[in-house]
């Protein structure tokens, strides 16, 4: 147990507040997880899969599938500071509100405290967060995300944690019966910057019952890294190995639906080539003695979206995901399975849809839900990265910006300096597709792919990377490059495959890194000299492998007049370093 006085006086806070039936302190051991997963399926709630050892299928209510963007909150003194793309409410106000909804909340339950580390424990770049939750499914799976348990007390000792109150809203009083998965109609995910604690209410699904992950690892961890002069971004970490053995680390932001676990755990197609992941959704990076910006993953598992994954499209995924791992919204198979779609070619003929129902190939739905998640250890990742649980982090190479882009965005390109770079990260926006809200081919900003992630002003953001720099030296910071694996060409074909080739970019990423790659300077950024790209084995008519680089002066100034207008939500927060990298790409277009 702890003698931290201010988690006891915490906890007995809430206690007094949410009254709880009882109180469990989770240490994180096997036998208590066994004893939580007997409980579910006990219940009916958690099914067994016999195909994968200790894992278990469940499925959420209907209504509680995915973060709710539009009941999440920056809760900030003032307002400005939580800036144009977040939701603000006045902290005292949004207390008063979710002191209401939190009084008497897990009557009939049991509240759990789960302390746990993003980031291995004791590491400098690490932080404690202590979880209040009276979801079960939210224990089970925090001890597969995060390092979770008695551990965690000791290494805390008297020390500093984040306050993480999680409740599902759902008591059971007068003799209520449960139900599988209880959630409230009613929902906030709050944030308070300044007091750096969390508070959410009526979801028990991902981000928004997780809190190390979202809430806390990148909404506060921002604010953390704002005012501490670090990073914490939503960036794979992967490590590349070339044929001569010289390894370098890199970190990627993407939009959602631009393949970000893949990437992170890709199968190159050249030979020789290495890929060996150490982390697919966040990283925390601060600044070497060196100089250099060193990472580390603060999660220990993968929540990833299950339909699209597949042995061809990311076997080192399927394979992490074999035993010991929890499946949500996907679908269950006669055989004793999981599916999900796009896991094989061909479709099962009878499935368990993730609502129970009878499917077949003829229901005319998808079996599984399109957000549905797989959460499963990292270490058991095969191409795992020997320093992933290294404390001292991963010295970045180079950093990659995305999004999903039809046309005119090259396959890759690389900032002239740091400030461009940042232009860049500002710069990442997708094409919406079928599946998202709003017209089909309209641009969605999403900058550094951490719209619904900063936990401050966006523009102050944007100016704490201009910032970042400022503390180190050229040569150590590291490259930036501007990536689209999502080219159309006239017929609406993807020009580039995708996957596996995507090392034909790291590549030239990587000699760039080296000095060696070859390059032609363009107004919007460095560019692949026309054989600079490895296009051994790929069969792609020169008319394509054009158009992949292809850059229009008309659409290139539409994309200035673009961003112009969408720097404008930022008003004077954004940084006048980023108008002058948008001026400078005009007038060498201009040219
Ligand atoms: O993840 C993707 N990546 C990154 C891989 C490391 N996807 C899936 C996006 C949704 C999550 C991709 N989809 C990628 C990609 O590089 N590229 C594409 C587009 C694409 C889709 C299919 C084909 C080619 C490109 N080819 C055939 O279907 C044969
Ligand atoms: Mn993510």
């Amino acid at each position: 147990m702890t003698k931290n006085k201010k988690l006891l006086a915490w906890v007995d806070e809430v206690a007094k507040m949410t009254q709880p039936d009882k109180i469990h302190w989770c240490d994180g051991s096997e036998e208590e997880n066994n004893m939580l997963i007997k409980g579910y399926v006990d219940s009916g709630v958690f099914t067994p899969i016999p195909k994968r050892p200790n894992s278990y299928w469940v499925v959420s209510d209907p209504k509680d599938v995915a973060r709710v963007e539009d009941r999440t909150y920056i809760c900030s003194e003032k307002e400005i500071d939580a800036g144009p793309t977040n939701h603000w409410m006045d902290p005292k106000e949004m207390k008063g509100i979710l002191t209401g909804l939190f009084t008497g909340c897990m009557k009939g339950r049991t509240m759990y405290v789960i302390p746990f580390s993003m980031g291995p424990l004791g590491s400098k770049i690490s932080h404690i967060g202590i979880e209040i939750t009276d979801s079960p499914y939210v224990v089970i799976n925090m001890r597969i995300m995060t390092r979770m348990g008695k551990a965690v007390l000791d290494v805390l000792g008297d020390g500093e944690f984040v306050p993480c109150l999680h409740s599902i809203g759902y008591p059971l009083t007068d003799g209520k019966k449960d139900v599988a998965w209880p959630c409230n109609e009613t929902k906030y995910i709050c944030h308070f910057p300044e007091e750096r604690a969390i508070w959410s209410f009526g979801s028990g699904y991902g981000g928004n019952a997780l809190l190390g992950k979202k809430c806390f690892a990148l909404r506060i961890a921002s604010v953390l890294a704002h005012d501490e002069g670090w990073l914490a971004e939503h960036m794979l970490i992967l490590g590349l190995t070339p044929p001569n053995g010289e390894k370098k680390y890199i970190a990627a932001a993407f939009p959602s639906a631009c393949g970000k676990t893949n990437l992170a755990m890709l199968t190159p197609s050249i030979p020789g080539w290495k890929v060996e992941t150490v982390g697919d959704d966040i990283a925390w990076m601060k600044f070497g003695e060196d100089g250099r910006l060193y990472a580390i993953n603060p999660e220990y598992g993968f929540f990833g979206v299950a339909p699209g994954t597949s042995m061809k499209t990311n076997a080192n995924a399927m394979l992490s995901c074999e035993s010991n791992s929890i499946f949500t919204n996907v679908a269950f198979t006669d055989d004793g399975d999981v599916w999900w779609e796009g896991m094989t070619d061909e479709k099962p003929a009878h499935l368990i849809d993730w609502n129970k129902n009878d499917w077949t190939p003829e229901s005319g739905k998808p079996s599984s839900h399109p957000n549905s998640r797989f959460t499963a250890p990292a270490k058991q990742c095969p191409v795992i990265d020997a320093a992933w649980e290294d404390p001292k982090g991963v010295p970045i190479s180079a950093f990659f910006f995305g999004g999903r882009r039809g046309s005119f965005v090259p396959l890759i390109n690389e900032a002239y300096d740091w400030n461009h770079g940042v232009y860049m990260g500002s710069a990442c926006a997708s094409e919406t597709t079928a599946a998202a809200a709003g017209a089909v081919g309209t641009l969605r900003h999403d900058p550094f792919a951490m719209l619904p992630f900063c936990g401050y002003n966006m523009g102050d953001y944007f100016k704490h990377w201009i910032e970042i720099g400022k503390k180190s030296s050229p040569d150590k910071l590291p490259k930036i490059f501007f990536v689209n694996w999502f080219r159309k060409n006239e017929a609406g074909k993807f020009i580039w495959p995708g996957y596996g080739d995507n090392i034909r970019a790291l590549k030239w990423a990587i000699e760039r890194v080296n000095g060696t790659g070859k390059f032609v300077d363009t107004p919007i950024g460095r560019l692949p000299e026309a054989n600079a790209i490895d296009m051994d084995g790929l069969d792609i008519s020169a008319d394509d492998f054009k158009k992949l680089f292809e850059i229009k002066k008309e659409d290139g100034l539409a994309e200035v007049a673009e961003m112009r207008e969408y720097y404008k939500k930022f008003g004077d927060r954004l940084p006048k370093e980023l108008s002058v990298e948008l001026d400078k790409i005009e007038e060498r277009l201009k040219k």
